[in-house]
């Protein structure tokens, strides 16, 4: 695996996102290389690295087990070799549950799911940014109507980047504006739809009601469209991410996840965790609130933001 970096771009974002992260993973672990011995204690300490990285320690203790089978068989001991496998196995994890998401693809209708503050509706107008630049027709529904100062934040982007915004007032049915929403694309021949949704925790069980009703009206009027559910998570909160997919997993079925405000955490180990406990995959990240700060998730590219010099 090639993990040289270029230093410009999307990938110097990412690099510069996820640097807590990686602080907190590779500068210990190459602190541990230095000492030049690959024993048990090596392996504690690195257990202990990945554990406050937020790995988890299921994950860890699955990576920890190639890692040492590894070293026994190869009989790896040099630093810069040892990093590598280490890498190699994550990319491995990431390689098994991908999700390839293509911002420009066309035909898709998005519907953007998760707790409240994760990042949904920011996400939902970097995504509609990324598709105009793109040349797509796309259109913005503001299915969160919980609260009306959700509508105005979606309205604000669609006029900051002349994406039109279907909207009702607060309170209405969510299922309704779903519904117009589509028909509104139907009628005007936009190609991509993206639906933002409300993401109260307190009545978690009418939530994710709401939600069952808002996907099956989005289903519905899909015309020729394909569906992707997207839950979005915040990496800051860590292991409590991977709880909120095991509660929206159903209500998102095929779909894939968002892994939003790597920058500034170093608990960007639970991406590793969200991939091979939960089994969703990845399809976009953000590090930061800036427009331009989300992307597909590349798993090669991840990891050598990580591992890489
Ligand atoms: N640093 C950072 N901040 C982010 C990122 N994504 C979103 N945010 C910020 O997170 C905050 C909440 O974002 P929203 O998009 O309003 O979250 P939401 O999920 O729509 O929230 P509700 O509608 O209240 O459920 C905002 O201040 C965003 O700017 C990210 O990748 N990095
Ligand atoms: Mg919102």
């Amino acid at each position: 695996m090639n993990i040289a970096s270029p230093s410009t771009g999307w990938f110097a974002r990412l690099r510069d996102g996820l640097r807590r992260t990686k602080e907190g993973i590779l500068r210990p672990f190459e602190e541990l290389l230095r000492r030049g011995k690959v024993d048990e204690e090596f392996f504690a300490e690195l257990e202990a690295v990945l554990l406050q990285a937020d790995v988890g320690p299921a994950t860890t203790e699955k990576l920890l087990g190639r890692l040492k089978e590894r070293v026994a068989r190869e009989r790896l001991v040099e630093a810069e070799v040892l990093k590598e496998a280490l890498a190699t196995e994550v990319l491995a994890l990431f390689s098994s549950c991908r999700a390839d998401l293509d911002l420009s693809a066309r035909g898709v209708v998005y519907l953007v799911v998760g707790v409240n503050g994760v990042g949904k509706t920011t996400t939902a107008a970097k995504m509609a940014a990324h598709m105009r630049k793109e040349g797509i027709g796309v259109l913005l529904v503001a299915a969160d109507t919980f609260r009306a100062a959700a509508i105005e934040q979606l309205e604000t982007w669609g006029a900051r980047l002349g994406v039109e915004v279907i909207r009702h007032g607060p309170g209405a049915d969510p299922a309704a504006v779903a519904f117009d929403g589509l028909a509104a694309a139907r009628a005007r021949g936009y190609e991509n739809v993206i639906v933002d949704t409300a993401g109260r925790l307190h009545t978690k069980a009418n939530l994710l009601e709401e939600l069952r009703k808002v996907r099956r009206v989005v289903e519905a009027g899909l015309d020729g469209r394909r569906l992707c559910s997207l839950l979005v998570l915040d990496a800051t909160t860590g292991q409590n991410a991977l709880h909120q997919a095991q509660v929206f997993r159903e209500v998102v079925g095929t779909g894939a996840a968002v892994l939003t405000k790597l920058d500034g955490t170093a608990k960007g180990g639970v991406a590793i965790a969200l991939v091979d406990r939960i089994g969703l995959p990845i399809a976009l990240v953000g590090v930061g609130e800036g427009i331009e700060d989300l992307r597909e998730f590349v798993p090669e590219e991840f990891v050598a933001a990580l591992f890489g010099a």
